[in-house]
């Protein structure tokens, strides 16, 4: 069998091989994708200026023209080679033309001329795609850098006063010195060090392992994005293309599938914990808004923090030839979205470059109302289960219908010009996979899941169970059966019709939801102590509380490390595997070295290592962060939030229970809610 399964991976290598891919001989006739002068070196004097732009290549009849068209005619697997994207120096390299003309008409005449010489190709500018940066040139501060400086310094001032009171008085009687607790960051240390699955309710401590899976799937989305530090400003473009063919890249590349394991998650989380929680309080339609709100109060304030940041100071943090290009066309789309995002619907919206990861923070919002409407509308199972099955169905219907009608691509296809915009104009990406409705389905599994687990509490080990385990086992060769089967759709050349691809698409999604669905159930059945071993490793915790700031930052983070490219990056198996260790003993012998021959050499060294930890230390960077935020921003407000829910009752929650009105109380709300929030949050 696993001969078989060689074979038949060999032979699609060997087909990947053989179908439309140049030699290196032709490969280097192409005119150059990127190009970037010495940004440092051409602002020197007043008047010089710098400008990133992107140039298209116009029809002619040469012979290369028409290897440029051909090679570019695959976008799956191939940068867009007509188009070129490019840093020069108009007041050095273009200065012929940067007399009395515009920057652009400069540009325009520098870059054809300059195509002419080297490659006998005529190229023009694309006009609404040019930034520039002039010699001390500096970013105004506005009104809203000193708003959020000014928050930023009350959250900070709020934190070091809450340390202070914790530290030298230790009392907590009255409402101040309550409030100024919640910003104690000794205690909040040991809430983020605490361990989980220590509350007073046995059901939800079975849910303990799902920290762990929580945990492990943030570092591989976020894994999973470090490779987009690969797209830009590359100076070898072919090795990113090869990189298609290989079949330990199509494992990365067909993990978009991932994330539907998320809202299967999420809705299972829902309804577990509505569930637990209604063994206490009636559940009626008047939770709802309460629900939603408390949801939404839970989630927000950190991610507004971030969202101002970004708007802000962010574009003031460096320069560069890349800078404008990458991170300002984010801080401007911020400064327009961010209210789309506070209210959750930014994933209806396409076109933006503001946090481009949110969609799905969004998504689960949407689906955690509609998830939430369901069990507060419906009461009785029965009733939840008939609503739970429509919603699954129009969740099986909808992408399929949005698949054929706007012609879109079965998975989503990691495309390289599409890489280097964040997929923001993906078609794919906007219609399919980043909506709410488009991801129903899972989310109904998820609740469905919830709801069987919920009854399933405690029961003994039965057949039925058994069977699991093996399918349990199944598991992994099919799920990376899957994998592989998105490969078909990287193939050169190779258009898979329209009735195929909406089946591969259906089939993927339910084989692996079908996956998805099997390792919770077993994971919470404690069918494989291995598993739930490593998951419930209390080292995961900590990581799961900060996943929520971390999916917030990992992109900023990401963009920040690619704008801060002075010169084009080399990419290399080495670059992006073993780069980090070999460059820092590389730069150590260097120094130890110390000869004046050799220092050059060590400046190299020391950019490329730079470089090379930009590209893995993207998870680094992004934890590292991510605490802090966590620390100062998000535990606090959810503390202060709990405080302002809880005051209007200071007397202890009864024990019994049952007695009180048909409704949530605020401190059960908060809690139950704060739960499901913090399980859901990612
Ligand atoms: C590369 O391919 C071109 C056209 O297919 C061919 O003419 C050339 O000889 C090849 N070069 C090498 C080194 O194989
Ligand atoms: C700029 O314009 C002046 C007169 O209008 C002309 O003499 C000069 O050659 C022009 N310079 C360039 C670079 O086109
Ligand atoms: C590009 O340059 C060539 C050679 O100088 C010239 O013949 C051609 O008209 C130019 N094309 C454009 C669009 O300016
Ligand atoms: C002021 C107030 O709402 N008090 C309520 C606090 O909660 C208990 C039960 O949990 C109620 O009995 C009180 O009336």
């Amino acid at each position: 069998m696993k001969t078989e399964i060689i074979l038949v991976l060999a032979a699609v290598q060997l087909a990947y091989g053989v179908i439309n891919r140049i030699n290196a001989s032709e490969y280097a006739r192409l005119p150059p994708l990127y190009r970037l002068d010495d940004f440092d070196g051409c602002l020197l004097a007043p008047g010089d200026k710098y400008c990133y732009f992107d140039g298209k290549i116009l029809d002619g009849d040469s012979d290369l023209h028409t290897l440029v068209k051909e090679y570019s005619a695959n976008l799956r697997t191939h940068f867009d080679h007509t188009l070129f994207h490019w840093g020069l120096c108009v007041t050095q390299t273009c200065r012929q033309y940067y007399g009395n003309s515009t920057v652009e008409d400069a540009l325009d005449a520098c870059i054809n001329a300059t195509l002419y010489e080297s490659h006998q190709l005529q190229a023009k500018l694309v006009r609404n795609n040019i930034f520039c940066t002039d010699f001390g040139e500096e970013d105004p501060y506005d009104t809203s850098d000193y708003v959020v400086a000014a928050v930023f310094l009350t959250l900070l001032m709020l934190n070091i006063f809450g340390t202070g009171h914790d530290l030298f008085f230790r009392t907590n009687k009255g409402f101040l010195s309550r409030l100024l607790l919640c910003f104690s960051l000794r205690r909040n240390w040991k809430k983020l060090v605490m361990p989980s699955g220590e509350g007073p309710e046995p059901k939800l401590k079975s849910l303990k392992c799902l920290n762990g899976l929580k945990a492990m799937t943030t570092f591989l989305v976020i894994l999973g994005h470090s490779p987009l530090t690969g797209f830009i400003a590359v100076g070898n473009p072919q090795y990113q293309e090869e990189i298609y063919h290989k079949v330990f890249f199509q494992v990365l590349l067909n993990g978009t599938l991932i994330v539907q394991t998320f809202f299967t998650i999420s809705g299972f989380l829902l309804a577990y914990n509505i569930l637990v929680t209604s063994e206490k309080r009636r559940v009626s339609w008047r939770t709802l808004p309460q629900g939603i709100f408390v949801r939404w109060l839970r989630l927000t304030p950190v991610y507004a923090v971030i969202i101002a940041f970004i708007s802000t100071w962010l574009r003031h943090l460096s320069s560069g030839p890349l800078w404008k290009p990458v991170v300002n066309t984010e801080v401007l789309d911020c400064r327009r979205d961010w209210w789309l995002h506070l209210l959750y619907i930014d994933n209806y919206v396409d076109l933006s470059q503001c946090m481009p990861q949110s969609w799905y923070i969004s998504g689960d919002m949407q689906l955690s109302i509609i998830g939430m409407a369901i069990f507060c509308l419906c009461q009785g199972p029965r009733s939840r289960k008939i609503a739970i099955t429509i919603a699954f169905v129009i969740g099986l219907i909808t992408p399929a219908a949005h698949t054929f009608f706007q012609n879109l691509h079965a998975v989503l296809i990691v495309s390289p010009e599409m890489a280097i915009h964040f997929f923001v104009e993906d078609l794919t990406f906007n219609n399919l996979y980043k909506r709410g409705h488009t991801n129903l389905v899972c989310y109904a599994m998820g609740l469905a899941l919830g709801m069987l687990m919920y009854d399933l509490y405690g029961q003994e080990d039965t057949k039925d169970k058994k069977n699991h385990r093996l399918l349990f086992w199944a598991a992994f060769p099919v799920g990376l059966g899957l994998v592989m089967l998105g490969m078909i759709f990287y193939i050169d050349d190779y258009e898979p019709c329209n009735q195929s691809c909406i089946a591969a698409a259906a089939l993927e999604e339910q084989a692996n939801l079908l996956l998805n669905e099997n390792g919770i159930q077993n994971l919470m059945m404690e069918q494989s102590a291995v598993f739930r071993g490593i998951l419930e490793w209390q080292g995961w915790t900590a990581i799961s509380r900060v996943s929520y700031c971390a999916y917030l930052i990992h992109i900023c983070v990401i963009r920040c490390s690619l704008a801060d490219y002075t010169s084009l990056q080399h990419i290399s198996f080495y670059y992006i595997v073993v780069g980090p260790c070999a460059r820092s003993v590389r730069i150590t012998t260097t120094i130890l070295l110390a000869n004046p021959a050799v220092k050059q050499q060590c400046l190299h060294c020391c950019v490329a290592a730079w470089r090379t930890l930009n590209y893995c230390s993207v998870v680094c960077v992004t934890f590292m962060l991510s605490a802090p935020c966590w620390l100062l921003v998000e535990s606090p407000v959810a503390q202060l939030i709990k405080l302002c829910l809880d005051r209007g009752n200071r007397t202890k929650p009864d024990i019994n229970i049952k007695a009180a009105p048909p409704k949530w109380k605020d401190q059960e709300i908060s809690n139950s809610v704060e739960t499901v929030v913090v399980k859901t949050s990612l």
